[in-house]
């Protein structure tokens, strides 16, 4: 089989780190060579970009350059290491992907989406085959989220940013339900794991099936 890309999204708290290992622990049971990533990061040069676009002492970014860093540090993640991965095979799980600019710059900054469409087409003009969408209200994913100590800069915008945010993946998740799988992440972790990982066992028998 060919290598395939696996996102997961969600907006705060939603879980993705939680039901992270689940799913790369099910690729690996299905025989499947995982590589395991991050957005933004995933490279030394997309950690750097990670740490200047998150860090609360810049609230001078503006919009247009937090989506124009966003895709920097996404450029070099598909040519460091998502295309190379896929052409020798292997399957990429990222948390995160470019979902997360239409939802976060498009959705909760008001960037244009054809814009976003184009810096996509340019700088990561590889497309997921899977993406999970963890998706919970608003003030459900903010409780669970200020659990976890001091908020970055993104996580300081207000609960009408996050609407927005939710509003744009749900969205893109009606336009795109091949690709799409949404799981109610208001559940039980477990209850999540096990969608996450039943919506995995589908798609690897498709693929399996498509060989
Ligand atoms: N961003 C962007 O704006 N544009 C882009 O293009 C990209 C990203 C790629 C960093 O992303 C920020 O970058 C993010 C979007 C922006 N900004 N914000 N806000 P990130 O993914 O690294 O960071 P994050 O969104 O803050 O995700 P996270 O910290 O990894 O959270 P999570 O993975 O969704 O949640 P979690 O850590 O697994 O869980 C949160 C807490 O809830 C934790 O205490 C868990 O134990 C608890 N939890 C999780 N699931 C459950 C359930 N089911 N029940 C009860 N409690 C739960």
């Amino acid at each position: 089989m060919s290598g395939r890309l696996v996102t997961l999204e969600g907006g705060e708290g939603a879980g993705k780190s939680t039901v992270l290992a689940a799913v790369q622990a099910r690729l690996l049971e299905r025989g499947i060579d995982v590589v395991v990533t991050r957005e933004p990061g995933g490279t030394a040069f997309g950690e750097a970009v990670r740490a200047l676009v998150l860090d609360p002492a810049r609230p001078e970014l503006c919009a247009e350059s937090e989506l124009l860093l966003m895709f920097a540090a996404r450029a070099q993640l598909v040519r460091e290491l998502i295309a190379p991965a896929l052409a020798a095979g292997r399957w990429v799980l990222s948390d995160r992907y470019t979902d997360a600019s239409y939802a976060y710059q498009g959705g909760g900054r008001g960037q244009p989406v054809a814009r976003i469409a184009e810096l996509e087409a340019w700088a990561a003009p590889i497309q997921p085959d899977l993406t999970l969408l963890l998706d919970l209200p608003v003030a459900q994913g903010l409780a669970r989220a200020a659990g976890r100590g001091a908020p970055d800069r993104i996580e300081r915008e207000n609960g009408d940013f996050f609407e927005r945010v939710r509003a744009a993946y749900r969205a893109r998740a009606a336009a795109e339900p091949a690709r799409f799988r949404v799981i109610d992440s208001s559940q039980p972790v477990e209850a999540v794991r096990t969608a996450a990982c039943a919506a995995i066992d589908a798609f690897v028998d498709a693929q399996e099936a498509r060989a």
